[in-house]
């Protein structure tokens, strides 16, 4: 009798435990299968195009090519009986009142224009301003014959034409006119042209130094001069 209930429970447990590693591999296989496999899908030939573009603006620029100008730093010679002293750049060169009149400053080899040059890719209108006049750059003693005045020339024949192709340049060589803090048109449109063989003009400056001058002693003076340019887009009038 024990035997026989011995091997019932046996059996039991027998079936109990294939039950339970039944229900245990069913689990385990549904566990599996929430583990996920990837997707493999069939291979499509798909093609994209990618694009590269640029897009390159027309420029708008100009410089001083020739940026500094030194008058030097002398004086009047009133011991030979002068009261003023001039000085005057060039295109490559300058000039200057003989030692009678001045004592020192710059050699004229040395009193080389400004130069503006067109280095753009536009003809481009010019405009000057200077922020001083002569007066408040050396001059103010009682004698009043101070003069700071400029002009310009194309550097570079065919640099400032208009439009019915002649030469155009304002302010020309031929006369100097006297500096103040207005704003001077240099060149009437199509303007500075940006060839590089005509793009260029000279600003010539012309000193001249009173022998009182208040500034006498009191160090450098600057005048500052700002080139301004506009891009000509044709039918401006001028
Ligand atoms: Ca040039
Ligand atoms: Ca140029």
């Amino acid at each position: 009798m024990a035997e026989e209930v011995s091997n019932r429970v046996l059996a039991s447990v027998l079936i109990v435990a294939v039950v339970v590693s039944l229900v245990g591999t069913i689990i385990s296989l549904s566990r599996l299968a929430k583990v996920g496999v990837p997707d493999i899908l069939g291979y499509a030939l798909d093609t994209h195009t990618a694009t590269a573009s640029v897009q390159i603006m027309s420029t708008a620029s100009i410089r001083f090519q020739i940026d500094t100008l030194d008058f030097g730093t002398g004086m009047v010679n009133t011991s030979g009986g002068n009261t003023n002293c001039s000085l005057a750049t060039g295109d490559t060169t300058g000039v200057r009142d003989g030692q009678n009149r001045c004592i020192n400053f710059s050699v004229a080899s040395n009193l080389t224009s400004l130069e503006i040059e067109n280095d753009g890719l536009n003809n481009m209108t010019i405009n000057l301003t200077f922020d001083t006049n002569a007066t408040d750059y050396v001059g103010g003693g009682d004698s009043q014959q101070e003069e700071f005045r400029f002009n310009i020339s194309e550097n570079e024949s065919g640099s400032c034409i208009n439009l019915s192709n002649t030469q155009n340049v304002d302010f020309p060589a031929e006369n100097w006119t006297h500096i103040n803090t207005s704003m001077f048109w240099v060149c009437a449109p199509p303007g500075l042209t940006f060839e590089d063989t005509i793009d260029s003009l000279d600003l010539h400056l012309n000193l001249t130094i009173p022998y009182d001058s208040i500034y006498a002693g009191e160090g450098v003076q600057t005048c500052t001069i700002t080139a301004t340019a506009s891009t000509y887009l044709g039918g401006q009038s001028w």
